[in-house]
């Protein structure tokens, strides 16, 4: 199946935006904002007499001139979550390494401005690197070592090089909850090691109870048990053992001393137990401070995103203090719930429950990860659908987060190994490009579109569109650094305002595989507060994006009432629109 979709007017819009930005980690917005104030400077004059004949808004709320919310370095930044593994293998093995990795950062981001055909990412979070158990290295033997199946301490220390050289932040997946059962740690322990016996968390009776999923936590061991959240393979620290933090904030700081640029934290409400609580204690929130100040003590600059699978008034309270980001989990699922069912209102929630929970765009946002069935999977690969929910991925408050793959549509349902497949760079539906040997996995149906190849000389591909949309992303300060705004829309309409103190850009979308013109957009009180010029689509999806937008007039609240910017919205489309400086 494959829902109707008007494709190649987007990409023209995209690339004019992306043209006059240029490319590169850190696009200027200059080039948009000048591009955008000359179109609104041209039509202002009659935007301004049409204001001050308005009648008076029966309202007597004042409107609120936006500010522009506070942010760090990784604001104006997007991210790409990658499975080693499954990347790039440089010597036939089958088995994706560091250098097969650093072999293809040009694709990520070539360090160029002046070039659009990379993916234009700032930043790599490299799932686990370290010798492990596992296939995929959540269950860490030495945590000081590379994998020897992905390479050597040198390999890893020319990818971080050639990464940094193209302006690629690398971070590292870190593990603190648990270890393998194969960790020498935990042999000690178990032995009775008077240096280790109390880094895992024992007890001579099984307490019997279970785990916040219901599930075995107390495994068997020489007569004695021991607390395994994740199975009995996966044995938890104790971290409350001053030598068991010591040591974590010791493995921290010799990859920093490396220069990796933070962690992506794995599953971090689980860290510290407090009898049958075992789920975000106060104990886990406060040992993250403690953790995140060692970090910060050794880089100010380094990056910390945790992992808090949960609703996101808990996922928030980690922010800024235990973790600088956490995944809006809530949010991605509603994004992708959305755009599958058409129904606007799980997103329009979502954006709302974000904006009062988060500090501003303090959330990573994305769409499915290693742990979930493929969004391409999910939406049943209908090209549309997919460059509707990347949009919104864009266009949302937070930092964008890309897993390897999605950007091309590659497909993949659970078990975990066929969601971590490895990167199809050629139509080869065998290797792929990946291997001149034999995939460890399998390569995912449908690779034969889906791969780099094919979608790089297509400039309405589901690629060409990642790539515009992550220069925008870049380029415009609303986009990445702007407050948020929900907008109330009828309609299979979701919309919201990003503001900054010079700029208000309205996203608006149609979920539904409807095209609609019964719609409406209605803001009570809001940032409106000047005339304004004439409004400017400055990207969109899955409609014509040259259609100009219709003039706003704001209310005395600095809102607006019945507003449709677009006559007609088509199936799945969604645009920016920007609404200059109020
Ligand atoms: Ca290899
Ligand atoms: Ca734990």
């Amino acid at each position: 199946m494959h829902s109707p979709t008007l494709r190649t007017p987007v990409a023209l819009v995209l690339a004019l935006v992306v043209a006059a930005c240029g490319s590169g980690p850190a696009p200027s917005s200059t080039a948009v904002a000048s591009v955008i104030a000359s179109a609104s400077s041209a039509a202002s004059a009659s935007a301004a007499a049409s204001t001050s004949a308005a009648p008076a808004s029966p309202s007597l709320a004042a409107c609120t001139p936006p500010t522009t919310p506070a942010a760090k370095s990784w604001n104006s930044e997007v991210w790409y979550e990658a499975f080693v593994r499954s990347f790039a293998d440089s010597n036939g093995d089958g088995v994706g390494d560091l250098r097969g990795m650093t072999g293809k950062l040009d694709y990520l981001n070539d360090g160029n401005a002046s070039t659009a055909k990379d993916l234009g990412v700032n930043g790599v979070w490299l799932m686990p690197i370290f010798r492990s158990a596992s296939y995929h290295g959540y269950d860490v033997i030495d945590y000081r070592t590379i994998d020897p199946a992905y390479g050597t301490a040198a390999d890893f220390t020319a990818l971080l090089a050639a990464a940094h050289q193209r302006g690629i932040k690398v971070i590292l997946d870190l593990v603190m909850n648990h270890t393998s059962d194969q960790n020498p740690w935990f042999t000690a322990s178990a032995a009775g090691d008077p240096t280790y016996k109390d880094w895992y968390v024992w007890s001579d009776t099984d307490p019997g109870f279970k785990g916040p999923q219901g599930q075995t936590v107390w495994h068997p061991l020489n007569g004695r048990f021991y607390y395994g959240v994740f199975g009995s393979g996966m044995p938890d620290l104790n971290l409350r053992n001053p030598a068991v933090t010591a040591e974590l904030k010791s493995i921290a700081k010799f990859w920093l001393d490396q220069g990796v640029d933070g962690f992506r934290l794995d599953a971090i409400p689980y860290l510290i137990e407090n009898g049958q609580k075992q789920f975000s204690t106060p104990e886990t929130l406060a040992w993250l401070r403690d953790f995140q100040a060692s970090v910060k003590a050794v880089n100010p600059d380094a990056m910390t995103i945790g992992e808090v699978w949960a609703d996101s008034s808990i996922a928030a309270k980690y922010v800024p203090d235990s973790t600088d980001l956490t995944f809006n989990f809530d949010l991605a699922a509603a994004t992708v719930a959305s755009v599958q069912t058409g129904q606007p209102s799980t997103l329009a929630s979502a954006i709302g429950q974000t904006v009062t929970s988060w500090p501003a765009n303090q959330a990573g946002t994305f769409l499915t990860n290693h742990d979930q069935a493929r969004v391409a999977s999910v939406l049943g690969g209908r090209e549309d659908e997919l460059k509707l929910a990347s949009f919104l991925l864009m266009t949302e408050p937070g930092v964008p987060w890309v897993y390897y793959g999605e950007e091309l549509g590659l497909a993949g349902n659970k078990p975990d190994e066929q969601i971590r497949t490895p990167m199809p760079w050629t139509a080869d539906p065998e290797r792929g490009g990946f291997t001149t040997g034999t995939p460890w996995e399998p390569l995912a149906p449908g690779t034969e579109l889906t791969n780099v190849a094919t979608q790089s000389s297509d400039p309405a591909s589901l690629l060409a569109t990642y790539r515009s949309l992550i220069r925008l992303h870049g380029a415009q300060a609303a986009l990445h650094g702007g407050g948020t705004v929900p907008v109330a829309a009828s309609g299979p309409v979701v919309a919201w305002l990003r503001t900054t103190a010079d700029d208000v850009a309205l996203v608006v979308a149609n979920t539904s595989g409807t095209a609609t013109s019964d719609y409406a957009l209605t803001l009570a009180a809001g940032p409106l507060c000047g005339p304004l010029g004439a409004p400017t689509t400055v990207a969109a999806v899955n409609m014509d994006s040259t259609t100009s937008a219709a003039a706003l007039t704001p209310t005395a609240a600095g809102g607006f009432t019945g507003y449709r910017p677009l006559d007609t919205l088509a199936p799945h489309a969604a645009a920016v629109i920007d609404l200059g400086k109020p």
